[in-house]
């Protein structure tokens, strides 16, 4: 059955991994430090701009959310990493819950892990990606603000971010502005694909 976004529907939070729905679909999980736009992500993929909250101040996500999509998946919004104001333990209990996710036995088939198009990936998101090329988990990496640079400025970047982080492979890095609707189909495609789906027509 191809798999319709527009039936994107907010299902839970958890503030630790005992607080998770049951393992009953698969899993496509958002990563990325705060701010980066997992949250206009989401919504942006599911065409519904009230359904993630978008952070007016930075570091609001901290939580694990879930959205049910089309009962097919659920897409995961990890708790974003590195907003500076909060407190160094409150920091240390965001990241712990993310790591402790990825290292769950959850059904994840695909991590996205998001960039900020303009900046240079930090040591936490090194470390992320270098972490899961090992892991073996399928994964993604997700350009956001895309609108913010000309085209050419863009293609650039994406060499420039791919040459940066050892990955070879362009087709590893997607480009997406939520703003501007683009890279949303092609990231769709993706997600369904994960799941042995097509996309129903929006
Ligand atoms: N120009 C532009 N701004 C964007 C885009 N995507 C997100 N933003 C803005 O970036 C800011 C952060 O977006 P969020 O989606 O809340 O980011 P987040 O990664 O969920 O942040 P946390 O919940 O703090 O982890 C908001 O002000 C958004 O409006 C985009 O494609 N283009
Ligand atoms: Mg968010």
């Amino acid at each position: 059955m191809a798999v319709n976004f527009r039936k994107t529907a907010f299902t839970g939070v958890a503030a630790k991994l005992e607080q998770c729905p049951p393992p009953d679909l698969p899993e496509i999980v958002m990563s990325g430090r705060s701010n980066v736009g997992k949250s206009s992500l989401i919504n942006a993929l599911a065409d519904n701009k009230k359904l993630a909250k978008i952070s007016q101040t930075p570091g609001k996500t901290r939580l694990v959310i879930y959205f049910n999509v089309d009962n097919q998946l659920l897409l995961t919004d990890l708790p974003g990493y590195g907003y500076a104001k909060v407190s160094q333990i409150e920091k240390e209990r965001y990241s712990k819950l993310a790591d402790q996710y990825l290292h769950s036995d959850r059904p994840i088939c695909m991590v996205l892990h998001l960039l900020d198009i303009r900046h240079k990936p930090n040591q936490h998101d090194i470390q992320m990606i270098a972490w899961l090329v090992e892991s073996g988990l399928p994964w993604q990496i997700v350009l956001t603000k895309v609108d913010k640079l000309s085209r050419t400025q863009a293609q650039k970047q994406r060499q420039e971010i791919a040459k940066f982080l050892g990955i070879d492979d362009l087709s590893h890095l997607n480009l997406v502005s939520t703003t501007k609707k683009q890279g949303l189909t092609e990231l769709r495609e993706l997600i369904a694909a994960r799941v042995g789906e097509s996309v129903a027509d929006m």
